[in-house]
């Protein structure tokens, strides 16, 4: 079988600020994003990768590496920090092996800002750039969410440093910067843009139920000014991760999502106990064999929105 990397292999950001192929195809991608990698890492395996990909349908994950929360890359000792990049780097390998698309996911949340450990982010992508220069399947994505105490010039800065360390390494991959306020302000990306490099896409997250028409403006808006961008994470319920299955928000969402070829991602890959997550608490299976009775809704449903795509 086929995957989108085999037929497309490595993608740019084109001048309409699309994803595309070296043909200049246009190019969607759809997946889901794995919770905490340090509280979750069992599910970073090649029997799930290659479960999600057949019977799901993915054709990309993304590595959701917290730098600030308990075990956290930037928080933890150095033992933790060794174990966070085995986690990834078996994450990207086995992606590699089935063909599909892999974000390496710098996921600041509580550590609002990503120039609190801006020094650690140079470090971290100076050594994934080196590893995975000649993976033409590898995005970087360098802060997942600045939120509180963090302006749009404090990503940019922290984004022109960023950027020309992985570029020293892997001049083609296509990195992706987030926004504002948890990631929705596209807006003010678009009114000063990152210039030191332009195979880049600007992130918007949305959790339908929360947001709505408003931040949709937003996008449209971006997409107007053909601003490249790309959905890292997306839930159908509430901002907070819980909240009620918001099918029909969500399908306003992808349909304009679609409309627009913007990939996206659904949060997240675990059996914790919440709305967003993909499978029931008392599911442990970590390779596959989910029955619908694993599933929670939200998964339920998205299952049958990545069989669209098939
Ligand atoms: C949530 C998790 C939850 C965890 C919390 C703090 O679902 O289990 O306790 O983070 O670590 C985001 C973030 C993402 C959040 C998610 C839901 O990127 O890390 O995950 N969310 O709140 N942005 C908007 C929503």
């Amino acid at each position: 079988m086929k995957t989108k990397y085999d037929k497309y292999g490595a993608l740019h950001v084109d001048r309409n600020g699309k994803l595309a192929d070296h043909n200049g195809t246009v190019v969607a991608l759809h997946g889901y994003s794995t919770h905490n990698l340090s509280w979750y890492p069992d599910y970073v395996n090649r029997e799930f990768l290659e479960y999600m990909r057949d019977k799901w349908h993915i054709d990309c994950i993304r590595l959701a590496m917290y730098t600030d929360e308990e075990d956290g890359y930037c928080v933890g000792d150095d033992a933790n920090r060794q174990k966070l990049k085995e986690v990834v780097d078996r994450g990207v390998r086995f992606a590699t092996e089935l063909g599909l698309y892999v974000i390496i996911d710098w996921h600041i949340l509580q550590d609002s800002n990503p120039l609190m450990y801006k020094d650690m982010a140079l470090d971290f992508f100076r050594e994934m750039s080196s590893k995975y220069a000649a993976y033409g399947n590898v995005f970087y994505e360098i802060c997942n969410e600045p939120n509180v105490n963090c302006t749009w010039a404090d990503i940019k800065a922290y984004a022109e440093e960023v950027i020309p360390v992985i570029r020293s390494n892997d001049k083609y991959a296509v990195i992706f910067v987030g926004t504002p306020k948890w990631s929705q302000r596209l807006d003010e990306a678009c009114a000063d843009p990152v210039t030191v490099d332009d195979n880049l896409m600007y992130v918007l997250h949305f959790y339908a139920d929360t947001h709505r028409d408003e931040l949709r403006q937003v996008y449209r808006d971006a997409i107007a000014k053909k601003l490249p961008v790309f959905v890292t994470e997306f839930g159908t319920c509430r901002a907070d991760g819980a909240g009620d299955h918001n099918a029909s928000e969500t399908e306003e969402w992808l349909k304009l999502l679609d409309e627009n070829d913007t990939g996206y991602m659904m949060w997240n890959i675990s059996n914790r106990d919440e709305t967003s997550a993909s499978f029931v608490p008392d599911c442990d299976k970590y390779t596959g064999g989910y029955e619908l009775s694993d599933l929670r809704e939200p998964a339920a449903w998205y299952k049958t929105v990545l069989a669209r795509f098939m």
